[in-house]
C-alpha cells in the first residue's frame, strides 16, 4: 500500500513512521512529506532511507492513505486534495473533528461507523483518547452522568519546541519559549488556547469529543487541563458520576478485559500508571480504582498513555489497519 505521512519530520509523524514499521502495516511505497523548508531531508523508515517531498508531490502520487500531523491549517487546505484523488486521509489535528461529516475514530469504541466513503477521518485529541478508552466499557454498563478530569500532560503535547524549551531551562539556557512561563518545576493551567467561555480548547476538546465519539450528548464532562514538566504522557485524574451503581471489581474486571488497556492497581505494591512506565507502550494504563465515598455512584480512578502513542500515532495507525482488514481502501 502507498502510504503518505504528512508531517513525518514532526514529534508525532516520527512516531508515526515508528509504529507503521513495529506493526508491519503493509506499506509499499512510502511517502514521508514535511514542509517546503525539509523537502530532499533524508528520514529513515524501516531501515531505508526515504527522502522528503512537498505536499503536491505527493497529492500527484495518489497514495492510498495518507496519516496527516502536520497542523490544523494544512489539514484544512491539504486534506481535501488528498481525498478528491481518492486517497483516505487520517488526520491527527482537531481541523475536522467536530464537522458532522466527518468521523471521529478510536478504533476499540467506534470503527464500525467507517465506511468506504470516508475520505477524511479524524482522529481525536491526546487527553480524549485515553480518558475514553477507561470510560467506554464502564459508560456501556452503568451509563455515565457526569465526569470530571484534570489532565497533567506532557509537553511533548506541544511539540519540538516545547522539549527544547524545558531542555534549556534544565541547562540555565536563554532561548525560544513555547508557553508563556518557564515549564520547569511548574504547572501551567492552559493547554491550548483560552476560549471565551474561560475554558481552553483542550478543555472544551475534552468535553466535546467525548459526546461525539460515545454518540451520547447526555455525557456531561468538566475538565482542566495543566501542563507539568514531564515527557513520557499524559495523565488524568477521572471522577466519574454513573447513573446506576456498580462494583469495584467489575470495574477492575470489565477495564482489564478492554482491548487496549491495561489495569495497573495494586496499592500495597505501590501499583499504578506512571508517564515513565507508559512512555513508548501503546496501551492505556488505569489505576487507584476507587469508590468516591463523597457521593452515590461515583468512581475514581486515575489513567496514564503515552500521548505520541495511543493519543496520536497508534490510534492513527490502527484506523489505517481497520480500513485496510475491512477493505475500505
Ligand atoms: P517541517 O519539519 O518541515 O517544519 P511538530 O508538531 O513536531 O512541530 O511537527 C510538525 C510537522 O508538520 C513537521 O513535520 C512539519 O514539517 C510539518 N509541517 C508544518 N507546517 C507544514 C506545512 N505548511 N506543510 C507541510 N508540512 C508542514
Ligand atoms: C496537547 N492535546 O497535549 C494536545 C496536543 O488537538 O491534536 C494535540 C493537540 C490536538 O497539548
Amino acid at each position: 500500500m502507498k502510504v503518505a505521512v504528512v508531517g513525518a519530520t514532526g514529534m508525532v509523524g516520527e512516531v508515526m513512521l515508528k509504529v507503521l514499521a513495529e506493526r508491519n502495516f503493509p506499506v509499499t511505497e512510502l511517502l514521508p512529506v514535511a514542509s517546503e523548508r525539509s523537502v530532499g531531508k533524508k528520514i529513515s523508515y524501516n531501515g531505508r532511507e526515504y527522502e522528503v517531498i512537498g505536499l503536491q508531490e505527493a497529492v500527484n502520487q495518489k497514495p492510498e492513505i495518507a496519516v496527516f500531523s502536520a497542523g490544523g491549517d494544512t489539514s484544512l487546505e491539504w486534506a481535501p486534495k488528498f481525498a478528491e484523488v481518492g486517497t483516505t486521509v487520517i488526520d491527527n489535528s482537531s481541523a475536522w473533528r467536530m464537522d458532522p461529516t466527518k468521523k471521529l475514530i478510536i478504533p476499540e469504541i467506534n470503527a464500525s461507523e467507517i465506511t468506504a466513503e470516508d475520505k477524511i477521518i479524524a482522529n481525536p485529541n491526546c487527553s480524549t483518547i485515553q480518558l475514553l478508552m477507561a470510560l467506554k466499557p464502564l459508560h456501556d454498563r452503568y451509563k455515565i452522568k457526569r465526569v470530571v478530569v484534570s489532565t497533567y500532560q506532557s509537553i511533548t503535547g506541544t511539540g519540538v519546541k516545547a522539549v527544547e524549551q524545558l531542555e534549556n531551562e534544565y541547562a540555565g539556557k536563554q532561548g525560544e519559549m513555547a508557553y508563556p512561563y518557564p515549564i520547569h518545576k511548574n504547572a501551567l493551567p492552559h493547554c491550548d488556547v483560552f476560549e471565551e467561555n474561560g475554558y481552553t480548547k483542550e478543555e472544551m476538546k475534552l468535553t466535546k469529543e467525548t459526546k461525539k465519539i460515545l454518540g451520547d450528548d447526555s455525557v456531561n464532562v468538566s475538565a482542566t487541563a495543566i501542563r507539568i514538566p514531564v515527557v513520557g504522557g499524559h495523565s488524568e485524574a477521572v471522577n466519574v458520576e454513573f447513573y446506576s451503581d456498580f462494583d469495584e471489581e467489575e470495574v477492575r474486571k470489565m477495564l482489564s478485559e478492554f482491548p487496549g488497556v491495561t489495569v495497573q492497581d495494586n496499592p500495597d505494591t505501590n501499583t499504578y500508571p506512571m508517564p515513565i512506565y507508559a512512555e513508548g507502550k501503546d496501551d492505556v494504563f488505569v489505576g487507584r480504582i476507587r469508590r468516591d465515598y463523597s457521593q452515590p455512584n461515583t468512581l475514581n480512578m486515575w489513567v496514564v498513555a503515552d500521548n505520541l502513542r495511543k493519543g496520536a500515532a497508534t490510534n492513527a495507525v490502527q484506523i489505517a489497519e481497520y480500513l485496510k482488514e475491512n477493505k475500505l481502501v
